[in-house]
């Protein structure tokens, strides 16, 4: 059987291997003799001609077309071309983060023949073993199962995939379909020490319960791999793929603090030798001194927080479960111990006023940070904030995914917004001590995504 996997294209300044899409190419390569082709428009940077030419040259079983909610226009529009080509009916399907919340939506604009909520390796398994019968198979739905984005037509809830609970059993994502030399130099932090970056998960899920995430809720928990096998394919990616950066892109990657001690050890003790970061985030309330220490030890250069906002109230209305004094100690530590700090900020959330946002634009700018991004709130399906504001809101998905706010709190315009993230930006990153770093780090082969990044953010709009 050939399976054919697209990555749609849009448009975007951040860009890295389709991690998701690259297990379960491994996963069915490996239980059920699968061949498997992928197209990564977004890399490529293809037309929907150019993918419609390789679906028709590949002659795939199935393909299936990965969709969040920032290309979700993209990744419905590819599915019904396929489904317009003439004298063939190939069997197309969409998983991935915004199926998963918008099952019936994601159906009905996209006349795909079915979706995957959840993760999608067990599920693609069982329909390859079926002879791509998709009925009956947990976490697969086509449109006539459904009622709506949440109900089956025999009114039970929806239910997600069944999970491969020992990630262990998973094989290394397929870097040979995409390897990361392939990929341009560090869309994810924007800047990076090293070229190729090497992605490494060590984990699935986080149990923290922030509102505006939807990780929460499409793991449920947190899964984690041994770190044996984890340092196994570091080893793995730095031998066979010349990574020269290694970035962990867990939702929580400290979470367990036994296990983020064990694999810093296992870095040490292995003698591997590269620079680490985390790009994605760490919670600030689950590193100490200590550990900060350890981390910096085995290489971590580049530490990234959730910060969201300073004001604890806000903090407290996002069930963020940290405080601002706690956020800034783990930020003072970390630059102590010679890290570079980054953080990352939402503005626009519940309670947001705009003497709020001069108080989260005083800390930052006053902060011991290095780098900062900016975001207006988007409203993540999935994400329990979705939810609570679900009839104040609709989702446009026309637009650029951070160029506008979806939601606004009472007495702020979307105005406000955007210029308090162009303000802060500016007072930000001009101060002479950031900008000289910032300048130092950038690698000339940046500045275009750069600079695309400053025209997505409004930093040139005059208002
Ligand atoms: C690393 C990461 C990135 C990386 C790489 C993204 C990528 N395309 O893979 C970068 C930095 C590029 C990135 C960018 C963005 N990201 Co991001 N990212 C993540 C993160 C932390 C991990 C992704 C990952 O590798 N997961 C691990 C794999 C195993 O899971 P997975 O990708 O979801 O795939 C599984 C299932 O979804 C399913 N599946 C996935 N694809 C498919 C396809 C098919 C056909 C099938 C059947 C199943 C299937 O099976 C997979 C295996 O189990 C997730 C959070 C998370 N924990 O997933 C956020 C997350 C995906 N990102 C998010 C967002 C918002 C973005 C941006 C829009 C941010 C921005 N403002 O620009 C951009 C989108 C641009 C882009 N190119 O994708 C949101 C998406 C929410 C949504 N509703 O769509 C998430 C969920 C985080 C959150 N806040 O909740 N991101
Ligand atoms: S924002 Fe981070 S810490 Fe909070 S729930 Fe999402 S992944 Fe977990």
């Amino acid at each position: 059987m050939k399976v054919l996997f697209i990555i749609p294209n849009f448009d975007s300044y951040v860009m890295a291997p389709p991690l998701g899409v690259l297990y379960i190419s491994s996963y069915i390569k490996k239980y059920s003799n699968a061949s498997v082709v992928i197209i990564d428009a977004l890399r490529d940077n293809l037309t929907y001609d150019q993918i419609i030419e390789t679906v028709n040259k590949e002659n795939p079983d199935i393909i299936g077309i990965h969709c969040l909610t920032a290309f979700y226009n993209q990744a419905v529009s590819i599915s019904k071309k396929i489904k317009e080509i003439q004298n063939k009916n190939y069997i197309t399907y969409l998983g991935g983060v915004h199926p998963t919340f918008m099952p019936y939506t994601t159906l009905k604009d996209s006349k795909a023949d079915f979706v995957v909520l959840g993760e999608g390796e067990i599920p693609l398994k069982k329909i390859l073993d079926n002879n791509l019968n998709y009925h009956n198979i947990q976490g697969v739905y086509s449109i006539n199962d459904l009622k709506d984005d949440e109900f089956q037509i025999n009114g039970d809830p929806v239910k997600k995939a069944e999970t491969v609970m020992d990630l262990d059993s998973i094989p290394f994502p397929d870097w040979q379909m995409l390897p990361p030399d392939t990929y341009p130099h560090s869309p994810h932090a924007v800047i990076a020490r090293g070229n190729p970056i090497g992605i490494v998960m060590t984990s699935r899920g986080c149990p923290s319960r922030c509102t505006f995430c939807s990780s929460n809720n499409f793991y449920k928990g947190i899964r984690q791999r041994s770190v044996s096998n984890v340092i196994e394919e570091v080893k793995y990616q730095i031998n066979n793929l010349g990574i020269k950066e290694l970035q962990f892109t867990d939702d929580n990657l400290t979470f367990n603090r036994n296990y983020i001690i064990e694999l810093c050890n296992a870095l040490l003790e292995n003698n591997i030798k590269i620079d680490w970061s985390t790009p994605n985030g760490v919670r600030a309330d689950r590193v100490d001194k200590e550990l900060l220490a350890l981390m910096k030890k085995s290489g971590c250069y580049l530490i990234d927080f959730g910060i969201e906002s300073a004001n604890n109230q806000i903090l407290k209305n996002i069930r963020k479960g940290e405080t601002i004094e706690q956020i800034d100690n783990s930020i003072n530590i970390a630059h102590e111990m010679g890290m570079i700090t980054q953080g990352n900020f939402i503005f626009g959330l519940p309670g947001e006023t705009k003497e709020t946002m001069q108080e989260t634009i005083n800390y930052a700018v006053k902060s011991k940070l290095d780098r900062a991004g900016f975001f207006a709130l988007r409203l993540l399906p999935g994400s329990d904030l979705s939810r609570q504001l679900k009839e104040k809101y609709t989702l446009d998905y026309s637009h650029s995914f951070i160029s506008k706010p979806d939601w606004l709190p009472d007495n702020l315009s979307e105005k406000d917004i955007l210029r308090t993230i162009q303000k802060v930006y500016w007072k930000f990153y001009f101060r002479p001590k950031r900008l000289w770093n910032l300048l130092n780090d950038i690698p000339i082969s940046q500045t275009k995504y750069i600079l695309k990044c400053m025209v997505n953010y409004h930093l040139f709009k005059l208002w």
